[in-house]
């Protein structure tokens, strides 16, 4: 492998993919096609996962760019069947609460498309839920370690989790308890991190059906200067 030193740094060639410029127009439209049939999941079947699947989708994840490549998650992977009711449970009793009381009758408005209420059986019947947690901070040796754009990194490793999970022909939802402090008491997680995001994952139940929505046209979501 060819490497030469930058500002004293070992630096590697870079062998990425090279593709005509037919075949680029191709990929972009196939991944496009790919990536349009994904869809948020409620009803996942308890059909088994195997480990290693979940293992690859974690570590595709954690190809994300991140802040100084200081790479802040931790990507919690759940199969026992007595945590999984324990973080429904915890869950469960803190969306009560939101949908009770801590929702807008607006946003209550706008979640009614999409039919979700304070019930969630996909904690315990998905066969693996997958709960990220950002490290607002590293600890080495005892001592602090700053971490920069946490959020941002974070937030693109969950969207590359996701296109894992569907492009492996998986369905997962992303699941915002809130407050989910819960979750960093149930997995016994350090000071340093906090969750982000909850996400389901298994194969989609059969009969499963998903709300008519439309995607905004490229006129809406994009401007070209
Ligand atoms: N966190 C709640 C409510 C919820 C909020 C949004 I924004 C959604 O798009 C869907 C649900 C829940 O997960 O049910």
């Amino acid at each position: 492998m060819q490497s030469k030193l930058i500002n004293g740094f070992q630096h590697i060639k870079y062998e990425g993919l090279d593709f005509a410029p037919t075949e680029t127009e191709k990929k972009a439209r196939s991944f496009l096609e790919l990536m349009d049939k994904r869809r948020s999941i409620r009803t996942i079947s308890s059909r088994p996962v195997p480990k290693s699947i979940i293992e690859n989708i974690i570590k595709t994840a954690s190809t994300a760019p991140s802040g100084a490549h200081k790479q802040p998650w931790t990507f919690c992977a759940v199969s026992s069947a007595d945590i999984k009711s324990k973080i429904r449970e915890a869950a469960e009793k803190e969306e009560f609460e939101s949908y009770q009381n801590r929702m807008s009758d607006r946003w209550l408005k706008d979640l009614e498309p999409i039919g979700t209420d304070w019930h969630k059986p996909f904690l315990e019947s998905s066969p693996w839920l997958i709960i990220v947690f950002k490290k607002v901070y590293d600890e080495i040796d005892g001592s602090k370690a700053n971490n920069y754009y946490v959020n941002e990194s974070v937030g693109i490793a969950c969207g590359m989790l996701i296109t894992a999970i569907h492009q492996a022909g998986l369905v997962t939802l992303t699941h915002t308890p809130s407050p989910m402090n819960f979750l960093s008491e149930i997995l016994n997680r350090p000071v340093n991190e906090r969750p982000y995001l909850l996400l389901p994952v298994g194969y989609a139940a059969e009969d499963t059906y998903v709300p008519d929505l439309k995607r905004k046209s490229l006129n809406e979501i994009s401007e070209f200067y």
